[in-house]
């Protein structure tokens, strides 16, 4: 097997347990999960499928709070070690570029990315039906929206972390109102974050049937010297309803609309507690990854059951020889994805 490296910072303090001995798979579970329990807030019941960077001397996050009236909002979490999160009791108070209170309706889902010396944050919202918001900070204390990106339904946008060839790049699920029973990642460039276009066809649902019904990208995508390294969601629908799973996948570099390595096997589906139970059962949502170039190091953080925020680990030699050993890419995968 060939050797992979990420490019990007190193991360001393990533979070990390080693591989367990007995591990027979290329990711493995945070001993302590789920990292978030149950009404981090007053006004808050659960905290999942949220995303966490490093910032200063530690991390800052983006995470989806459902609070007691049923409606999800965005809160920033502050946390030294990534693991232990203080939450601000306040969602995140959106402006328009007037500086003008802007909130959304509701916004779930939320990913954050930084892109040169400016954070970006994605989620989906109301925009006369369910479509994806997006908002700049530089400081993480004014908030700035800007237009939204997609026309309704879309959901699961997450940018790249730098422009590739000049624009800004964007990942996304094309989708209905409800509870979506179809879907493929695409992808958008813009020149300016405000008008998206160039729309290619990424990779679609296929015939393994842990992501037969429906894929959405999860994790911004990681590069590395092999490609850019995509964690995604994939769903299948059971007679007991939908089960979430997170696969991988490796996209061109220049050209990532080409995916040029799938993995036929989930990476991680539900089996704890913690995952299997919850608000919304059998749900592995990823959001976000922390990474150590040093290392190869990648931590996981991942939505469970609806309810909680789980850590899961790999290295980007482990995920890739994985992905290798079970390559199933396809011919509509490996297409530049415009008919
Ligand atoms: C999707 C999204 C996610 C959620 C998942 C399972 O449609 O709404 O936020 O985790 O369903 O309920």
């Amino acid at each position: 097997m060939s050797n992979i490296k990420i490019i990007g910072d190193s991360l001393p303090n990533i979070p990390w347990q080693d591989k367990p001995e007995n591990c027979c798979t290329p990711v493995w579970r945070y001993s302590e999960n789920p990292i978030i329990d149950r009404n981090p807030l007053p006004n808050v019941a659960r905290i999942f499928n949220s995303a966490v960077l490093p910032y200063g001397d530690g991390f800052i996050g983006v995470f989806r709070g459902e609070q007691r009236d049923g409606i999800p909002h965005i809160y920033l979490g502050r946390s030294n070690d990534a693991v232990h999160w203080e939450f601000e009791s306040e969602r995140i108070q959106f402006t328009d570029k007037n500086g003008e209170l802007f909130m959304p309706k509701y916004a779930y889902d939320p990913r954050l990315i930084k892109v040169e010396d400016t954070y970006y944050i994605m989620w989906c919202q109301d925009g006369y039906g369910a479509t994806i918001g997006i908002a700049q900070t530089k400081d993480f204390k004014t908030f700035v929206r800007l237009e939204n990106p997609f026309l309704p339904y879309n959901r699961n946008a997450v940018l790249f972390p730098r422009k590739i060839n000049g624009n800004y790049v964007m990942l996304s699920r094309p989708c209905d109102n409800g509870h979506t029973a179809f879907g493929d990642i695409f992808l958008s460039e813009s020149p300016d974050m405000e008008f998206w276009g160039r729309h290619r066809h990424v990779m679609g649902r296929s015939e393994n049937w842990w992501e037969n019904l429906k894929i959405g990208g999860g994790a911004a995508p990681i590069e590395t010297d092999k490609g850019w390294l995509l964690f995604y969601h994939g769903v299948v629908n059971t007679c007991n309803g939908y089960v979430y799973s997170i696969g991988a996948a490796i996209l061109d570099i220049n050209e990532p609309s080409r995916v040029l390595h799938r993995c036929k096997n989930y990476i991680l589906a539900p089996e704890e507690w913690y995952e299997e139970r919850g608000f919304v059962p059998n749900v592995c949502f990823p959001c976000a990854t922390l990474t150590d170039a040093d290392t190869g190091r990648i931590a996981i953080y991942y939505g469970c059951a609806d309810s909680y925020v789980g850590v899961a680990f790999t290295t980007v030699q482990d995920i890739w020889d994985y992905i290798i050993k079970f390559d199933s890419v396809n011919e509509s995968d490996t297409e530049i994805g415009i008919r």
